[in-house]
């Protein structure tokens, strides 16, 4: 695939998003899109968000559950971009119309606290984060009923859309087990996913670990300062204006997002 038509498919996934429309899924008219090609994509369309005046201020992992695999179909982790325009916090307006068919998960966010470069363990990719706290993710593929192959998804900087932090942001020395925290998403007062932090790659910090070892293969790293997502613990909820959800974590108190 030449640097023309991978440009290309950037400005359509980067369009689909400012103009919350939903488009076929690249693949479909490119089936000789690979894994290798869709990182090429998203770092261009994140390049574009960038020339926009966007900031990338961190990363997240996706599939790295089982429950959200079956979900959408695709058996392997990915990871996307974050950037300033998709961060909120804990009790902030989720403004619909601004997306296209937004769903919600639970996830864990690190605050990086120290530059963490791979190859690392995920001990030594512990040590670099000084903080965890929960965080509500916002996820809104551009195709059409979130139906995507795996260079679909990465193409599409995997769903990014916005993601909302919890106030409680505990050093991960003093959790008694980052590895099983429960987990409870509610929406409008009705548990809707209930599970454990253990079903974030097995282990959260394996999850980070994975990210820098994943993109130390560009040579780039999670700079201190950034906000990484380890992945949604269970499967994901499509939300409507009007609703409030609430996630609960063990350990790290609760956070918020009404739907206007
Ligand atoms: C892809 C994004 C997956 C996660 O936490 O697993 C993701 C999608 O489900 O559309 O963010
Ligand atoms: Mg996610």
């Amino acid at each position: 695939m030449d640097n023309a038509t991978l440009e290309l498919l950037a400005g359509v996934v980067d369009d689909a998003a400012r103009e919350r429309r939903d488009i076929v899924k690249l693949t479909s008219e490119h089936p000789d899109l690979d894994f290798e090609h869709a990182y090429v994509i998203q770092r261009k369309s994140m390049a574009r968000r960038v020339a926009r005046g966007e900031r990338v201020i961190g990363m997240k992992m996706g599939l790295t559950s089982r429950a959200k695999m079956e979900q959408v179909g695709v058996h392997e982790p990915i990871y996307g971009h974050l950037t300033d325009e998709m961060m909120r916090g804990d009790g902030d307006d989720l403004v619909f119309d601004e997306l296209i068919h937004p769903r919600i998960e639970p996830e864990l966010a690190f605050l990086i606290g120290r530059d963490l470069r791979g190859p690392v363990t995920p001990a030594q990719a512990m040590a670099c984060v000084e903080g965890v706290c929960a965080a509500l993710e916002v996820i809104d593929s551009r195709f059409v009923n979130f139906e995507f192959t795996l260079p679909d998804v990465v193409a599409d900087n995997a769903s990014s859309s916005r993601f909302f932090l919890g106030s409680t942001v505990a050093p991960p020395e003093v959790l008694e087990d980052l590895g099983n925290l429960g987990v409870v998403m509610s929406i409008n007062g009705e548990a809707k996913q209930i599970g454990s932090t253990a079903a974030i790659y097995e282990h959260p910090a394996r999850s980070l670990a994975t990210l820098a070892n994943m993109i130390a293969r560009h040579d780039e790293l999670l700079p201190a300062g950034s906000v990484v997502l380890a992945g949604a613990a269970t499967a994901a909820e499509f939300v409507h204006p009007g609703d409030d959800v609430m996630l609960r974590v063990d350990q790290l108190g609760a956070v918020r997002v009404s739907v206007v």
